[in-house]
């Protein structure tokens, strides 16, 4: 875990650790463990202003996690083609190296931000703000943030996000959740992605999925998707339509929601409603 390892440490939070930073050294001069926590502690502080600053706007913030490869990009570009139309919608996307993703994105004709982390394996809340800062938030309804392709750290960091949408693409193997708890308890929606490769892949049972979903105590909805025919989009394109309802419902009632976050089994108490005090509450009328 980053914790551990010491992976939480991105571009993004550096400053913290290094030189004169905040965390640079512990009162009695060791660090490691207490500098992590350190980190992990403005982390969440920062992913309350980033939260904050979302509902600021009344626009939805879902962070999309998966393995490499499952799928991330393609269903973004789906999405934006079927809802784009009606919809504002931007993304933010993660990734170690390379702007290819959100080319991808750009080129469907919506704002798109690359955050290249380098070597870390997750976004973190102040990667997210940098990001933000380059970000024109006006007349967005909807913003995607694409995480790393990794099953295990992007889990344990909250970015301000209201809600995590977790895929598990078919070719992946159904035992995907109960390999990756830690990841897959802190899911709002949990999409078996690539439903068309189901025929092809017979050992793949999206019930026995669900099953070990269940196991670790989620009531997250199972939907399957493809990019391959967007038909097969409609739950997920209800449960987005739904999200951005129920959240500007919120926030008319001034509260707020984040995310399920775990650390080694610990869940961190971010996902009970909160207040959202003092928001300047904007929604925005696409049709
Ligand atoms: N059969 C099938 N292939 C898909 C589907 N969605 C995506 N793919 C393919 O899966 C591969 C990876 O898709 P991406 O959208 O780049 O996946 P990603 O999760 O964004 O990848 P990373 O950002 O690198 O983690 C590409 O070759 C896609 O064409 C689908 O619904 N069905
Ligand atoms: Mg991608």
């Amino acid at each position: 875990m980053c914790e551990t390892y010491g992976c939480n440490i991105t571009p993004g939070n550096e400053h913290l650790v290094r030189g004169e930073g905040k965390h640079a050294k512990t009162a009695d001069g060791r660090a490691a463990v207490t500098v992590l926590q350190g980190l992990l502690s403005e982390n969440d502080h920062q992913a309350a202003r980033n939260r904050q600053h979302f509902d600021s706007r009344g626009l939805l913030a879902l962070n999309l996690m998966s393995a490499p490869g499952s799928g991330k990009t393609s269903l973004l570009e789906a999405t934006i083609e079927i809802l784009g139309q009606h919809f504002g919608i931007a993304v933010i996307e993660g990734a170690l190296e390379t702007e290819n993703d959100a080319e991808r994105i750009r080129a469907k004709g919506v704002q798109a931000i690359q955050i290249t982390t380098g070597s870390a394996c997750h976004l973190d809340a102040h990667l997210v703000h940098d990001a933000l800062q380059r970000l024109d938030l006006s007349g967005i309804d909807i913003l995607f943030i694409e995480n790393i392709g990794n099953l295990v750290c992007p889990a344990s960091f909250d970015l301000g996000q209201h809600r995590n949408v977790i895929l598990l693409s078919v070719p992946e193997g159904d035992d995907k959740p109960a390999k990756y708890p830690v990841m897959f308890r802190c899911a709002d929606l949990v999409l078996c992605a690539k439903a068309d490769l189901l025929p092809l892949m017979p050992e793949f049972q999206p019930d026995r999925a669900e099953r070990y979903l269940r196991d670790l105590a989620s009531a997250a909805p199972f939907e399957s998707v493809s990019t391959r025919a967007s038909s097969d989009l409609t739950p997920w394109l209800q449960w987005l339509q739904d999200e951005l309802h129920a959240q500007r419902a919120r926030l008319e009632l001034g509260r707020t929601i984040g995310p399920n976050i775990h650390n080694n089994g610990v869940r961190r108490q971010i996902a009970s409603e909160q207040g959202a005090p003092g928001q300047q509450h904007h929604v925005h009328s696409h049709g």
